[in-house]
């Protein structure tokens, strides 16, 4: 990767499978100069703006012809990479794309290489590292959710609050390092009080900062996939089927289950945990005081229901489950009381609640029911649609962890240790203001906490960083 800025480089930006339109960038000192010989007649307009604008023109070529030409221009240091800039939009024709960029290098410029717009960007203090990740996030986003996502973090999501983290932290230290001058003077220029609460904040800030490089669903948290509905409904012995083992006891007694079971299950090379819960019965009256944690309840039936409903709070996926026999008829009318729990599950649960009909050996055909029609069905006896269920979980389970990504993948990679080492940091800095070790060891902790947050923002440069991150790009990015 080259690092030097004094050059002029261009580069085609488009595709070069043909298109409609084509775009060539071009950036760096020689940039005007270059474009008043490309364009004769547009000399005097070039120079005479000091702002960015489109000129109108059209280029000859020989054996080519001459084709019209928006000249979109930056003619000073405010564009996207800090130095005049322009990009030719004309026809997309690669063979006339290659012409006109061998006649920009065969004026002074030369060929970029991938990601060297970017990396200008970055070098020119435009961007942060975060936001040059997030450009090449968009460039290869695939859905919809992963774009916005990638917007966000260029629009400065991530680099925002680090901005201000910094500066909480130079200034604690300034003030830390203004003091050490007057140890000797008995002068105290910042009290312990102070230190203590200014690193409070900034443990705060590194945790929410934390919490936003990680990925919800990636390595740190398991899926958690919740069983639910009314007692006898057939979960223990769905839950049984499904991690192919008997761990629950399932029978016809209402309230078999009282405390919840996981499994740990790995399908289609997801892995998420199984949750069995105690049926809810009782607590379908009891709205009012559900808030209550399961410690607090001294009635063990209503203790297990309310665990029940704190699995539901940290689900990722519910599986209600309806036994066939209680299904709505073709009429509509269904089981009131698995209908009024299914209400009440679907109003704890942060996440999709999948209607599951249990028994399914019960009735022949399950006949369709208007709105609430079953996503799928199930017979733990006979072992029919286990399977299906499972691999529409792994799916759904796979698809949510891909979208919940609250930064771009590479800068969630590349941050979370920094950040990490910059939180233990902090508090070495706080233990050591509580022993009162002294200003020095403070200022150090502080230093080397800074640091670690200068390589997530990229001002505390690593060129392995930047190779690889820069080498990622394509051409004219
Ligand atoms: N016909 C039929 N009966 C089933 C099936 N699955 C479970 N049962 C029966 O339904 C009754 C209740 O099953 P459990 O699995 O204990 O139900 P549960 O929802 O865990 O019940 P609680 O723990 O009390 O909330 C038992 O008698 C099971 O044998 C099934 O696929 N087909
Ligand atoms: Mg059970």
């Amino acid at each position: 990767m080259r690092f030097e800025t004094d050059t002029t480089i261009c580069a085609i930006a488009t595709g070069d499978e043909g298109a409609p339109r084509g775009i060539i960038r071009i950036t760096g000192p020689k940039t005007i100069a270059i474009l008043r010989d490309l364009f004769p007649n547009a000399r005097e307009s070039l120079l005479a703006h000091r702002y960015a604008r489109v000129i109108e023109e059209v280029i000859s070529l020989p054996q080519l012809g001459h084709f019209p030409v928006a000249i979109f221009c930056w003619p000073t240091d405010r564009s996207y990479t800090g130095q005049p800039s322009a990009e030719l939009h004309m026809l997309g024709a690669p063979v006339l794309l290659r012409e006109v960029e061998g006649r920009i290098i065969s004026l002074g410029a030369r060929l970029a290489q991938g990601g060297e717009f970017t990396l200008r960007a970055y070098l020119a203090g435009r961007m942060d590292l975060t936001q040059c990740e997030a450009v090449l996030g968009l460039i290869h986003a695939k859905g919809e959710r992963a774009m916005r996502v990638a917007l966000e973090q260029l629009a400065g999501g991530l680099s925002e609050p680090l901005k201000m983290l910094r500066r909480n932290l130079i200034e604690l230290l300034a003030d830390i390092e203004a003091g050490l001058d007057f140890v000797d003077e008995d002068i105290e220029f910042v009290s312990k009080a102070d230190i203590l609460k200014r690193l409070s904040q900034a443990a705060t800030q590194l945790s929410d900062l934390q919490s936003q490089l990680s990925l919800r669903s990636g390595q740190q948290l398991v899926p958690r996939v919740v069983l639910a509905g009314l007692p006898n409904a057939g979960k223990s012995s769905l839950f049984n089927a499904m991690s192919r083992e008997d761990v629950a006891i399932a029978s016809d007694m209402p309230g078999t289950t009282r405390d919840f079971l996981r499994s740990r299950q790995d399908r289609d090379g997801l892995v998420f945990d199984l949750i069995d819960t105690a049926g809810l019965d009782d607590m379908l009256e009891q709205h009012s005081d559900l808030e209550k944690p399961p410690s607090k309840e001294h009635d063990p039936d209503r203790q297990s229901q309310r665990g029940t409903i704190h699995q539901l709070r940290d689900a990722d996926l519910v599986l209600y489950c309806t036994p066939a026999d209680m299904l709505p008829s073709i009429d509509g009318v269904g089981n009131e009381r698995d209908q009024s729990c299914f209400e009440l599950v679907a109003d704890h649960a942060p996440c999709d609640v999948w209607r599951v009909v249990t028994k399914a050996d019960l009735s022949e055909t399950i006949a369709p029911h208007g709105k609430t029609l079953p996503s799928f069905s199930v017979s733990a006896w006979k072992g029919t649609g286990v399977n299906e269920l499972l691999h529409a979980i792994a799916s759904c389970l796979a698809r949510t962890r891909e979208s919940e990504q609250d930064v771009v993948p590479m800068t969630g990679q590349r941050c979370r240790e920094a950040v990490d080492r910059a939180i233990q940091r902090i508090d070495e800095a706080r233990t050591a203001t509580e022993l009162g070790s002294g200003d020095e060891v403070v200022a150090s902790e502080l230093r080397m906490a800074l640091d670690e947050l200068g390589q997530v923002a990229g001002t505390v440069v690593n060129n392995d960083i930047l190779d690889a991150l820069f080498s990622r790009f394509c051409i004219g990015k």
